[in-house]
């Protein structure tokens, strides 16, 4: 007897599996209805789900080894992906997470950036230094003008001085990779700062001063950044001995607004000619947990360490489903791709479970960022900045 090939039934429901798996993929993205805010659209599918991870990554499809066709490998949830423009198709780093809790990187390639992302056959193989990552996520890609791409990304690793019992408590810092293929990833030593811990930790894709220069986010712990906290700037000489001595804080948080308790960088700033527009996060608390939302800067073209537009509050907040999953109330984003034509693919993640993408433009988010109004810090500032539109649109009409 052949164990090898499928029974009948078996080779059924590898049929119906493949079928269902190829329907999910091709299925094509719509703009969500109605007229949005102008600034962006948001696609009604989801553009990664753990439903994505190929079945190849889940099922045993030998009979003898798997004669009862369980899924061996459960994958959990895609999320918080680095993106990239590459040989024409639109490329995510995803954060692919197994049921074992453990985070892996894994690429997803679609040839229009809004549907039919598919990954790669196999998930990327990060080569590891002398003192193991225990999980890894959240890979910033940045094409820097080295010629390097370089992936940025949080290795996380149990905490050596928590006391004995404490099986919870991590330390988190950045692990630098680069490649030129996004197959074969060249790691290079993890970053060394003066901070206890970093995380969303990105890359500058200019030289400044002939210097790298790097957005950081000190934290005093693994959840909460004590006195850390901000969007911090730090330089380095050499990417192969990768050190920064000092980190200026560019982006603090700051009482009563979306970053009151931290805030991070999402992907490399994008080059315009109004200055370097930013995407980040901002974290607050609420009675219901904590609650993440993007938000949008400026910074100076001649000086980076410039915040010259901070437009107030959120730029997109979680909405509908994406308000609900493993860490709800949480939108996320560390990946975005300029096209030539000044289209911009923001994609981002909701509540740490599944990729989304909207839809912009270079001149709609500088206009965003520029002319909205800043945050006034006070609700009485808030009225009188809705008036002052209300008396303009009055002269108007
Ligand atoms: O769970 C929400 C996010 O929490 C962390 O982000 P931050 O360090 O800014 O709090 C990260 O673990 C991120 O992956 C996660 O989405």
């Amino acid at each position: 007897m052949n164990t090898t090939a499928l029974q009948p039934d078996l080779k059924e429901i590898k049929a119906g599996l493949e079928k269902q798996f190829n329907t999910l993929i091709q299925t094509k993205n719509q703009p969500q209805d109605g007229i949005g805010n102008g600034i962006y659209t948001r696609y009604k599918n989801p553009v990664l789900t753990a439903a994505h991870a190929p079945l190849e990554w889940r099922f045993d499809f030998n009979q003898g080894t798997n004669p009862l066709f369980l899924e061996r490998i459960q994958i959990n949830a895609t999320f918080n992906a680095g993106a990239i423009k590459w040989n024409d198709s639109y490329v995510l780093a995803a954060r692919v997470e197994g049921a074992d809790r453990k985070s892996f990187f894994a690429i997803a390639e679609s040839p229009n950036g809004i549907d039919n992302f598919k990954f790669w056959d196999k998930p990327c193989v990060i080569p590891q230094t002398e003192e193991p990552d225990t999980n890894v996520y959240d890979m910033r890609l940045i094409k820097h003008e080295d010629g390097w791409v370089y992936g940025i990304f949080c290795t996380e690793r149990k905490d050596p001085s928590a006391p004995q019992g404490d099986t919870s408590t991590a330390v988190a810092n950045a692990g630098i990779v680069r490649t030129k293929d996004l197959i074969n990833w060249e790691r290079l030593p993890d970053l060394v700062s003066n901070t206890g811990q970093q995380r969303n930790v990105v890359l500058h894709p200019e030289f400044v001063d002939g210097k790298y220069a790097l957005y950081t986010r000190p934290q005093d712990g693994f959840i909460d950044v004590g006195n850390g906290g901000g969007i911090g700037l730090g330089f380095v000489e050499d990417m192969t001995n990768p050190i920064v001595k000092e980190e200026k804080i560019i982006y603090g948080k700051k009482y009563h607004t979306i970053y009151e308790l931290k805030n991070g960088l999402g992907p490399a700033p994008i080059k315009t000619d109004k200055g370097w527009l930013h995407l980040a996060h901002g974290v607050r608390n609420t009675a219901a947990g904590l609650r993440y939302t993007l938000y949008m800067f400026m910074t100076d073209l001649n000086d980076i360490a410039k915040v010259t537009h901070a437009p107030a509050g959120h730029f997109m907040a979680p909405e509908g489903t994406e308000r609900v999953g493993d860490v709800s109330n949480v939108l996320f984003s560390n990946g975005w791709i300029e096209d030539k034509n000044g289209t911009v693919y923001i994609y981002y993640a909701s509540s740490d479970t599944r990729m989304h993408v909207a839809v912009s433009s270079v001149e709609r988010l500088v206009d965003y960022v520029i002319n909205t109004p800043e945050d006034t810090l006070t609700s009485a500032g808030s009225v009188n900045t809705i008036i002052n539109q209300v008396n303009r649109n009055k002269e108007i009409s």
